[in-house]
């Protein structure tokens, strides 16, 4: 087992900055899904709505020069690694002053500057090259970790289980963070994992690992210094944080598999208001403090809304220039509208025998 790094109790400051980051995922998220009903945004578009806690603490654990690789539902780890909400609320857009310049859309957010990896569609696809990143660091001896975020459906695909595998034989700086919200689209964790406490099959291989609760930013924040400074010791780590999910799977999921009273529970679990109350008991915050970073959000989010409405479209004859960083034989670059295959030249009529 790795050294437990000391739990040290967060400043006021510290706080409050959890506090914020937790209130400017919530409120660019309510934006979205507006903007989503007015059309504005278009494709799958899924929400960290209960995840606030997860993603302030995470996110706030991370050295500069560390990697991180998501899921899909990653607008508040972009935001959270410090990209401007213009850019993120611009990629929803799908306009090009968007982080992926409107290529890529609210699964495929991609930022080499703050080592922000993506955004990846395919359940489990970022676990096996977040692996690689982390085999990359190892090999050229550098300090940095990587940071792997999944939802806990993904721990029932292949590649979570040879990744992890590999990533423990070879001593691998990653941190493997499973978002447990107890349902992957419409199937609850205990249907679909026959070990539903997910950090327990770090056992099958000799990994360390350790459930926290997700609602909680700052055990996040703790619980992820430990898992990270395992990971730099070339120790891997898998770290389940434990949350809800508040909506549907994404925006235009109703969620009609769950009772009233279960949504209730998900809603009544709000992290955001829980750690508004613990803070306020602490005398951290006051009413006046909550109503004034709301405020300060909320603007900040509606010029996000503002920027990414007025941000050009990307010209088409740009889609393929990104898909490769390297030639490809074979590679279709085929614009829509143009024609499969060149059209057959015409036999000219000069020149045409008799
Ligand atoms: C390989 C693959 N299988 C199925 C899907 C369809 N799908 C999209 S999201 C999802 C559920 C994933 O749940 P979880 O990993 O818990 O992530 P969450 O949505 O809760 O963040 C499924 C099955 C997919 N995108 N990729």
């Amino acid at each position: 087992m790795p050294r437990k790094a000391r739990a040290v109790a967060p400043t006021p400051d510290e706080q409050l900055a959890f506090y914020r980051q937790m209130v400017q995922v919530r409120r660019f998220e309510e934006r979205a899904a507006r903007a989503y009903t007015e059309a504005k945004i278009g494709g799958y578009c899924h929400l960290n709505l209960g995840e606030e806690g997860t993603v302030a603490g995470l996110m706030a654990a991370m050295q500069p020069d560390d990697y991180i690789f998501t899921n899909y539902r990653e607008h508040g780890y972009a935001l959270a690694r410090g990209i401007a909400p213009e850019r993120v609320m611009a990629e929803l857009y799908g306009r090009s002053d968007g982080v992926s310049r409107g290529w890529g859309g609210s699964m495929h957010m991609f930022d080499i500057e703050s080592r922000f990896m993506g955004g990846y569609g395919i359940v489990g696809g970022q676990v096996p090259l977040a692996t690689g990143a982390a085999l990359a660091i190892d090999y050229r001896g550098g300090s940095e970790a990587v940071i792997c975020q999944m939802g806990e459906g993904t721990t029932n695909i292949g590649a979570f289980h040879e990744s992890l595998n590999i990533a423990a034989l070879w001593n691998l700086p990653i941190v493997y963070v499973v978002i447990n919200n107890g349902l992957g689209m419409g199937t609850t964790v205990e249907k679909s994992s026959a070990e539903p406490e997910l950090y327990k099959r770090a056992a099958s291989y000799r990994m360390a690992s350790a459930r926290v609760d997700g609602n909680d930013p700052e055990a996040v924040h703790e619980a992820t210094k430990v898992a990270l400074a395992s990971a730099r010791a070339g120790k891997p780590y898998l770290l389940e944080a434990v949350s809800g999910r508040m909506k549907g799977h994404s925006v235009v999921d109703p969620a009609k598999y769950r009772s009233k009273e279960e949504t209730e529970a998900a809603r009544a679990g709000d992290p955001v208001a829980a750690y508004a109350t613990r803070l306020s008991e602490k005398g951290v915050l006051t009413e006046e403090l909550i109503a004034q970073i709301d405020a300060e959000v909320r603007a900040e989010v509606t010029a996000a809304a503002e920027f990414a409405d007025a941000s050009p479209h990307p010209e088409v004859k740009t889609l393929f220039d990104y898909t490769y960083a390297t030639p490809v034989a074979n590679d279709s670059r085929r614009l829509p509208g143009e024609a499969l295959y060149p059209a057959a030249p015409r036999p000219s009529s000069k020149g045409a025998s008799a």
